[in-house]
Parts: structure tokens; C-alpha cells; sequence
């Protein structure tokens, strides 16, 4: 029995994730390196820090802990400017009626993103009063693939991990929840989220019959 579902952020209930590539790729520019969407991927759900090291990686840049700093600085500049200019209607469709829904079965509900901006964006779009708990990248020490994000939602549901169900966008998060002993709906492409229970391209697409199934 299917006791909560926690929701990734960036990717799964708003499009940060394209706020993300675009200052990524504003960044890689500098270093003559062009992120394509394919590399992009690399970087989905994992923390700012790992993120910058992928792209320089791919780049054939090595700095030191200085200046990397800085750099993740400037991206999250780049990257907050575009949040500040959110606004509730970027919420993806079907957000708010499976929230309603998940409300009046009494299946909890929260959030697990590796974004130490989360509790920004949840506020910009007006959710913040939607989850029973929210777990971000302030919290964490190990971010995904590593379960502690999960983990640590699930604990202050007061649930076991088997009692909950993550939707996620990244390879690395779908990783993670399995890695929790969680099922997981992937949201994207079926090829890259292969491991996942369910895939769909997007979450107004999952069909809630089937969360008890999964
Ligand atoms: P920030 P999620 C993740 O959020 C993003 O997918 C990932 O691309 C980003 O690097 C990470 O948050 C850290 O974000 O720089 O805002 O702390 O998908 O776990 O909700
Ligand atoms: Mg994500």
C-alpha cells in the first residue's frame, strides 16, 4: 500500500530544469565548450558543485576549489534571475489535480529536490503549503544517485521507504529511489529512466489508477 508519493522538483512539477541548462550553458561558453542537451542530462538532479565538475570535465578544464566556488556562484546567479521571474502558471500541467487527488486518498505528500533554491521556487510558484515535509540540497550531505534525500523524506513522513512511491526526471534520481528501496515513476524519456517502474513523458500523463499497482 502506496503511503506517500515524493515529488523531485526541477523537471518533474516545474521546467527549472531548462533554467538550469541555459545558465550552464552560458557558463560553458567562457570556456569555448558548447553544453548540448545531451550532456545536459549528466547534470540533471545532481548538486551545483558535481554539476560544474561534469561541465569542466567535458571541457577539459581543471581549476582549482577557488575559483570552482565562483563559478558555481555565477551559474546560480544566472540561474536565480530566471526563478525571480517565475510565476505560478509554470507549474506543469496536472500538478495541482494530482496533489488533490493524492490529498483526499491520504496519501502524503513530499518533496525531495537536491536544489538548494527549492525552497525559493516552491514559494514562487505557491506550493510551498502542499508538502507534509520538504527535503533540499540545503540538507543533504550526499546528493543523488545517492538515497540520503529520500531517505531523510521518507523518515520525516514517519514512513518506511517501501511505503512511498518517487516521480523523477533524472537518471541519477531514479537511481537514488530505487537505491532507497522506493518505487519510482520516471518522467521523461523511457530510454534513459529504463530502470524505473513506470515511465511517462510528463506527469499530467500518469495514470493514478495505477499508483497502487506499481
Ligand atoms: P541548485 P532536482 C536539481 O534539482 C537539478 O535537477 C540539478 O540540475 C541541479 O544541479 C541541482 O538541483 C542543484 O540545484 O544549483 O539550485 O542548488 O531535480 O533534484 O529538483
Ligand atoms: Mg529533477
Amino acid at each position: 500500500m502506496i503511503k506517500a508519493c515524493i515529488f523531485d522538483l526541477d523537471g518533474v512539477l516545474v521546467d527549472t530544469a531548462h533554467y538550469h541548462f541555459l545558465a550552464w550553458k552560458r557558463l560553458a561558453k567562457e570556456f569555448d565548450y558548447e553544453l548540448t542537451e545531451e550532456i545536459n542530462e549528466e547534470l540533471k538532479g545532481v548538486s551545483r558543485m558535481k554539476s560544474l565538475e561534469i561541465v569542466l570535465k567535458h571541457a577539459n578544464v581543471s581549476l582549482e576549489n577557488q575559483k570552482k566556488e565562483l563559478l558555481a556562484d555565477r551559474k546560480n546567479g544566472w540561474f536565480t534571475e530566471f526563478v525571480h521571474n517565475m510565476n505560478p502558471n509554470e507549474l506543469y500541467p496536472g500538478v495541482r489535480e494530482l496533489f488533490s487527488r493524492l490529498r483526499r486518498d491520504n496519501i502524503k505528500i513530499a518533496l525531495a529536490s537536491s536544489s538548494k533554491n527549492a525552497q525559493t521556487i516552491i514559494e514562487i510558484l505557491g506550493i510551498q503549503n502542499e508538502f507534509e515535509a520538504v527535503v533540499d540540497g540545503t540538507m543533504i550531505v550526499h546528493s543523488k544517485p545517492d538515497p540520503e534525500i529520500f531517505l531523510l523524506a521518507a523518515s520525516k513522513l514517519n514512513l518506511s521507504p517501501a511505503d512511498c512511491v518517487v516521480f523523477e526526471d533524472a537518471e541519477a534520481g531514479v537511481e537514488a529511489a530505487l537505491a532507497a528501496g522506493m518505487k519510482c515513476v520516471g518522467i521523461g524519456n523511457p530510454m534513459k529512466l529504463k530502470e524505473a517502474n513506470r515511465v511517462v513523458n510528463a506527469i499530467q500523463n500518469f495514470n493514478y489508477s495505477d499508483l497502487q499497482k506499481i
